[in-house]
Parts: C-alpha cells; structure tokens; sequence
C-alpha cells in the first residue's frame, strides 16, 4: 500500500548519501565496502544526480570514461589510489602501467553492464544548462560508440548479437544463481589461486556476502585473464565461464537504443545504432526466450546450454522494448504471482529470484532480496509498455520500502529489512530520481 510521505526529508536522506559518498570528482558505492568508482553504479547515480546536480551527473560519467581502455573497454572499478579496505584491490589485476589504459589510471581487467548511454541521455534530457549538457554528449558519444563496438567485436565471437559476460561480476549480479552451474565446473587446484584476504566479510554480516567457494572462483577467472594477457580472442577460447546473460544484453539493446537518439540528437546517422539494436532484440527472442518459464533465460556459451533459474533479470528485456505483446502478458503474470511481487496487493518490490526456488535465500545478496536498480529497470520497463497500474506499484513498493527502512544496499522480501551496508549510492540516486518521476 502506498503511504504518505515526508518526500523532503526522504530526498534530502538520499542526497545526504551521495553527498557523504561524493570523492570530489564522482562517488563511490558506499562509504567502506566500496571504496572506488564503479561502473553500472555511476550510471545509476548519474540519474540521480540528473534531477538536481547537472555539474556532478556529468562528471560522474566523464570520470569512469577518463578511465576508458584504448580498445572501448569500460572498466567495472576506477580505483581510488587513497583508499583502502578493498578485496581485489589494484594489484590484483596485474594491470599497473598496462599501455591499454590510460596514464595514471588504475582499474579492474572486466567489465559491468552498459546502462551509460541510457544514463547520458537521461542527464542531457533532465539538464537545465541546455549548450553545455549538449556538449557533454558530444564529449561522450564517441567513447559510448567505442564502448559498445567492443563488446560487439570482442564479445560476440559468433555474431549473433548476443554479448557474453566472462565472470560473475561483470553481470552486476555476483553470486545469482544464475551461474551455479558454470561455477561449479571450474575446481581451481590450491596452487591454481595465490592467497587471499576478503574484505567485504569485514565490513557486513558475512551470512549476506557470496561464500568462500564463490570467491575462489572469481579469483581464479582473474588469474585466468592475467596469464592470458587480457586477450579477449584467447579468453573467448580458453574461458570455462562465458555466459550471455538477459540482463546485460537487454542494457546493451536498450543503450543502443539511446546511442541512437544521442546520434540523432547531435545529426550523426543513427540508422547503424538503430540497426544493432534490432538485431540484438531479434537475438534476444530468438535464443533467450523460454516459451514453458514465460520468460527470458541465460544461456551458457561455454557449456552449450540454457541456465533455468528464474531470475528478476529475465523481466528486463522489458526495458528494451523487446518482447511483442504476448510474451508481455507471460512476463507480467509471472511478474504478479507469488514467485515474485503480487502486484495486484503488491506489499514489497520484486525480488532477484523466485521466492519458490528450493535455493531462494532471502538475505544473500543476489540470491533472493530486492535491489532497488532492477526495479527501477522493471518499472521504467513497465511505464514503457503502457502497463501503468503495475509500474505504479513498483514504483510505490520501492518508494515505501527505503523511506521505512532506509538506503540499504538490498532488502529481505519477506519483511523488508535492510541488508548489506547501509549508505548505499544507488538506492539513494535511484529514489531521488522515482521521486522526481510523477
Ligand atoms: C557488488 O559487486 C562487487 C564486485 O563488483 C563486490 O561484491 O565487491 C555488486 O552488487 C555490483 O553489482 C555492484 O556494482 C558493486 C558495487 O556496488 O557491488
């Protein structure tokens, strides 16, 4: 149910966060646990910054490409030299002074979802200095254009129109269930990973974070990519762990979509852009959709198979504009059923997998609670589709839930109850932003 507000103090709650969160140049996830710039997270937190801080929207996003590789990999972290606190920090990577990347930088060898040309067009659309958001897109469209060629280039070897992820991370979502079985196939012998110190596990409760196995196997993908020189043909090759994941190919069709409209806006040609984007929705249905879950599902490239775990991530080709009319209504039954967020009395927002999995885990991470950035993508996905009663609860469910129980990284769907840490930059953004958004 919707309640009354005090819509003031919510929004000066969130933008206390990112005020606390802000490093002088763009801002971190939160205040210990994520100590650097992150990459889907900047995006996420342009949009917050568009409704009300042009100058910061900007240079949330002009930082993270500062840090752009001379191929158009985008990195998942900017790292902070100052900071500390942060498991795998820089040398992690083996990538001090690598010539890809840009003197001075320092970041992680992967990346996250492309959701920067949907954030770019959002801070040019909701700017109130008009010639200088305009610059700011004539700055960044190239480096948008370069960021989506590589992942067409390097990350869809069979020119499908699909892109693959190449570790957990990359996704957004580490430890979904998603990737079980692709994990549990790589069985790293002791001397395959250099030891380790997680930091995460000091920061929050340990029973929210991914396990030990899960971390053993991230490290050894980045063991991986470092002996392989960060060769994209020979990771292709050689990776155990390539998945096309629903959700980072719905971002790349979406932002396609955008770039599109940022050509357009700027009287570059977007047909090409607006071309990419139809072949990658045409993939999506055609690979991606599971006609018996009525929904869309991972597939596996390394191992040759579809991933079965019924995700809130399989929503969002919504927020593409990819499913036709009928595969909709399969989505929006699903989405409004006890497996996810009964939106006709719609209590909590949608969670990140089916509560009816054996596996569901309310309070891990990525296994089950509710994450303010995939609803924001389901609501938008919804609004988009003329769906406004659902979207309205989606929206009314998030708006409810953090003015309760605060800027909580993720939630419980069973009584709502903020986990993770606490102070968390995209739950703010992401607020102020519905918010704004009447
Ligand atoms: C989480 O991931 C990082 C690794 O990238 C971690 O667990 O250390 C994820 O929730 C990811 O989606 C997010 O971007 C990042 C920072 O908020 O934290």
């Amino acid at each position: 149910m919707m309640t009354q507000h005090d819509t003031k103090a919510l929004i000066d709650g969130a933008k206390a966060v990112l005020d606390a969160n802000w490093m002088g140049a763009s801002t971190k996830p939160a205040p210990r646990l994520y100590p650097h710039q992150w990459s889907w997270d900047a995006a996420f937190i342009a949009i917050g910054y568009a409704r009300y801080d042009q100058a910061r929207a900007e240079s949330e996003l002009r930082t993270l490409f500062e840090a752009q590789w001379s191929n158009g990999l985008v990195p998942q972290i900017v790292f902070n030299p100052t900071a500390s606190g942060y498991f795998p920090g820089p040398d992690a990577w083996g990538l001090r002074d690598d010539p890809r990347i840009p003197a001075g930088k320092l970041t992680s060898g992967i990346v996250q979802p492309p959701v920067h040309a949907t954030a770019a067009l959002h801070v040019y659309r909701h700017a109130t200095d008009e010639p200088r958001a305009r610059a700011f897109l004539t700055d960044l469209y190239p480096k948008l254009r370069a960021w989506h060629d590589y992942l067409y280039r390097e990350r869809d070897p069979g020119r499908e129109g699909l892109v693959f992820v190449r570790h957990p991370w990359e996704s957004g979502m580490d430890n979904s269930p998603l990737w079980d079985a692709a994990l549990a196939r790589i069985n790293p012998a002791p001397d395959e990973i250099p030891p380790y110190e997680r930091k995460d596990t000091g920061h929050v409760d340990p029973a929210d974070r991914p396990l030990k196995a899960d971390y053993d196997r991230y490290y050894y993908l980045m063991v991986l990519f470092q002996r392989l020189g960060y060769d994209e043909a020979r990771i292709a090759q050689e990776c155990p762990y390539l998945i096309q994941d629903v959700l980072f190919n719905s971002l790349l069709c979406r932002g396609d979509r955008d770039l599109a409209e940022i050509a357009l806006l700027l009287g570059d040609d977007p047909a090409p852009l607006a071309e990419r984007a139809e072949a990658t929705a045409a993939a999506i249905n055609a690979k991606l959709w599971d006609e018996a879950a009525g929904l869309y599902l991972d597939y596996d490239l390394a191992n040759a198979e579809r991933i079965p775990a019924a995700v809130a991530g399989g929503f969002s080709p919504l927020f593409a504009g990819v499913p036709d009319g009928a595969r909709a209504e399969r989505l929006y039954a699903l989405l409004n059923s006890p497996a996810f967020a009964r939106l006709d009395e719609s209590v909590y927002p949608v969670p990140t997998y089916s509560r009816q999995a054996p596996d569901y885990s309310p309070n891990r991470y990525w296994r089950g609670p509710i994450w303010i950035n995939l609803n924001w993508l389901i609501y938008h996905g919804l609004r988009d589709y003329g769906r406004h009663d659902y979207a309205a609860r989606v929206r009314g469910a998030v708006i409810d839930l953090v003015a309760h129980q605060g800027y909580y990284e993720y939630f419980n769907p069973e009584n709502g109850r903020g986990h993770g840490t606490d102070s968390f930059s995209w739950t703010a953004a992401l607020l102020i932003d519905l918010l704004a958004d009447l």
